[in-house]
């Protein structure tokens, strides 16, 4: 159900699925062995026609069902899709495709017709020459489209992999206020590495598991790095598509400004990010605590606190103190590790209020104690 564009296999282009086909072609005809010569051309040819035809049928239909169906994939795939290549595009290549399959077919069965009604060889031959000229066309024909998907999977390959059921932490924020660095500190494990299509700059998948559910954050790089009206559709409809997954989203702020961006300019991007993503609960956090002069109050408190709860297994759901800072304001420190266990607990909660109320919704991996 979660599209996984990584397995699907490389996508061969004209030429290529062209020489697939009339090279078994050739070798089913090698393997014929009739000692009449009529008959023997009449098998060879026939076997020509169709195993050309099979192989470039059952290669384009196996790729039309190994695609993700639009109708059956989950909003924020197809809103994904439509961003990066065009849903329009992508059922027009692959409906060229299930056409040509088939033409193809078409093409072989009636050439093998001819073939069988005549006694005459040199006639088996031109209708063999005659189904291969136009299954020749047919490719030639959908040659673009073939072009289009394996670009199309090149780039679907490395978005995010996102699994829709599961919890979703969009984090948001000017460049450099340390989203990359929060999303680390938060995970366990290996992070995912993915790139959206329409940036050079790495994106970051983080896990982390509450309760055996786990918790996914997606980092947001280069996609509100500009201003508004330098921004293209493709960026605006990826941010847009981020609200199909997010059951969260954490607008990082750098109170330091050390990141580069003056605190007003941040205000405007939160109230940005309200707009792009209406439906979904928003959290304001400010990063990079350890850079306050002076410290918040609490830091101390904070440390111990998470010092204890770590030393004791990290077990339960403590209220351990979120870290403020002298305003009332959420922060943390990713750098020292300050403020970030607490701040996991708080996303836990937020993301629990904000799931799903009706049962049949509930994920896999939820479990009734959880509630
Ligand atoms: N002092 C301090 N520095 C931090 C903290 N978190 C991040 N930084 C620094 O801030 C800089 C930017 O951090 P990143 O995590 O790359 O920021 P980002 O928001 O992912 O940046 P982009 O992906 O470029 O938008 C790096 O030099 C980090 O070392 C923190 O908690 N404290
Ligand atoms: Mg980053």
């Amino acid at each position: 159900m979660n599209v996984s564009w990584r397995t699907l296999a490389t996508v061969l282009l004209a030429d290529e699925v062209l020489d697939k086909a009339f090279s078994r072609a050739k070798k089913a005809a090698d393997r014929v062995d009739d000692p009449d010569r009529i008959f023997r051309v009449r098998k060879q040819m026939t076997r020509m026609v169709q195993t050309a035809a099979d192989i470039i049928a059952t290669e384009f239909q196996d790729l039309v069902s190994a695609w993700p169906s639009l109708d059956q994939s989950p909003l924020f795939d197809v809103a994904m899709i439509d961003a990066c290549v065009g849903c329009d595009e992508y059922r027009k290549n692959l409906a060229t495709l299930q056409w040509a399959a088939g033409q193809v077919q078409r093409i072989a069965s009636q050439n093998a017709k001819k073939i069988i009604r005549t006694g005459r060889t040199d006639l088996m031959h031109e209708a063999r020459r005659e189904a291969y000229g136009r299954i020749s066309s047919i490719m030639r024909q959908v040659g673009p489209a073939l072009d289009w998907l394996s670009e199309a999977r090149e780039t679907l390959k490395r978005l995010p992999k996102i699994d829709p059921v599961l919890p979703c932490i969009v984090v948001c924020g000017a460049p450099n206020v340390g989203k990359s660095a929060f999303i680390s500190a938060l995970s366990t494990g290996k992070m995912e590495v993915n790139h959206y299509p329409f940036t050079t700059k790495q994106i970051h998948v983080g896990h982390f598991t509450h309760r055996r559910l786990p918790h996914q954050m997606v980092d947001t790089p280069g996609l509100l790095d500009r201003p508004m009206e330098e921004r293209n559709h493709i960026e605006m409809q990826a941010l847009a598509a981020l609200e199909h997954i997010g059951s969260l989203v954490l607008f990082l702020m750098d109170e330091s400004e050390s990141c580069g961006t003056p605190i007003s300019e941040q205000m405007n991007l939160l109230e940005e990010v309200q707009t792009l993503l209406p439906e979904t609960k928003l959290m304001m956090v400010s990063s990079k605590a350890d850079l306050l002069n002076p410290l918040p109050p609490m830091w101390d408190e904070v440390v111990d606190a998470e010092a204890e709860w770590r030393a004791s297994g990290s077990k339960g759901e403590p209220e351990l103190p979120l870290l403020l800072d002298p305003s009332g304001r959420v922060c943390i420190s990713a750098t020292e590790n300050v403020g970030l266990d607490a701040m996991r607990l708080e996303i836990v909660r937020q993301v629990k209020a904000a799931r799903p109320t009706n049962p049949m919704e509930l994920p896999e991996g939820w479990y009734r104690q959880d509630i």
